[in-house]
């Protein structure tokens, strides 16, 4: 069996996740992932914002920063601008990444700097009690949207796709072997890759939305997420409700460091 412990801060729990929460799901996944591809604890970094899904680091051995809300992604970029040899992966919630941080998503997309991003998707602010976030479906209950939510959410990973990330892959922790894959994937690609990751949050989306149970949030996440090519041969009927799961987007492109470091060179050698 996997031993997860070498890489946790056990002096920091218990931590702070309700029962059937799904981050600590996404969380087993990476640990799976780094630890296959041989990742040193010393030469990886995390890196988060603020939020139950950003209080990942906490509980993870390696170098970690948690820092301030809808930020995590410019101090990820100064860190992997500083030192290009780090490993650094930012942990970010979708009001995190798409609210407050939502220029920081799209820049950090168009500038191609090699980081990896997990976006835990739960389609609300879980921490703050259950306000609505750019993700949470349109007619879906949440604080601030008592009868229901009047606006069109955004899809985050054909954002991220559209503002020029190399990677994007969309999973979610029912089928958590395959997110591991994702995440892996995600780790070896040069580039800015995104990794967004459905989970369930029973207490602050599914309790208002009379999907209380943990089980029920996982048989849904079991029924609607569709790999890609199973989707691709779906009809538009069959799509219905149903969300595409599976590499969404891996190109080849300039990548932010490895350009930096180019211009030095060409301003060293042929003056500024
Ligand atoms: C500048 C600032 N604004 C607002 C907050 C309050 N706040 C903390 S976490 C959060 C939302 C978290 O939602 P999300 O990023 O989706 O993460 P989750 O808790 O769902 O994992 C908010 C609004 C804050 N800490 N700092
Ligand atoms: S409030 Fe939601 S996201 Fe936060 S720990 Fe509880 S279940 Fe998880």
């Amino acid at each position: 069996m996997f031993d997860y412990f070498p890489y946790l801060r056990e002096w920091n729990f218990p931590h702070i996740w309700c029962a059937g929460c799904g981050d600590g799901i996404a969380l087993k996944a990476l640990i799976r992932a780094m630890d296959a591809l041989g990742f040193s604890r010393d030469d990886s970094v995390m890196v988060s914002g603020i939020g139950c899904s950003s209080r990942t680091p906490g509980y993870v051995d390696i170098n970690t920063l948690h820092t301030t809300h809808g930020r995590a992604l410019p101090f990820a970029t100064g860190i992997k601008h500083a030192n290009p040899d780090l490993n650094v992966v930012v942990i970010t919630g979708d009001g995190d990444a798409t609210a407050i941080g939502g220029n920081h998503y799209i820049h950090a997309a168009r500038r191609n700097i090699n980081l990896t991003v997990l976006l835990y998707n739960n389609y609300i602010y879980g921490m703050t009690g259950g306000q609505c976030s750019p993700t949470t479906p349109r007619g879906y209950k949440a604080s601030t949207a008592p009868y229901g939510n009047l606006e069109p959410p955004f899809n985050t990973s054909g954002l991220a796709i559209a503002a020029g990330a190399s990677f994007v892959a969309r999973g979610d922790v029912y089928n958590a072997r395959k997110l591991e894959g994702y995440i892996k994937k995600a780790l070896q690609k040069k580039g800015l890759s995104i990794v967004e990751i459905l989970t369930p949050c029973p207490t602050a989306f599914g309790r208002r939305n009379r999907i209380p149970s943990p089980v029920k949030l996982m048989e849904w996440l079991r029924d609607t997420c569709v790999d890609v090519k199973k989707y691709e041969q779906m009809t538009e009927e069959e799509r219905r409700g149903k969300i595409r799961t599976g590499i969404l987007c891996d190109i080849e492109k300039p990548e932010f460091t490895s350009e930096y470091a180019r211009l030095i060179e060409q301003c060293r050698t042929e003056g500024a």
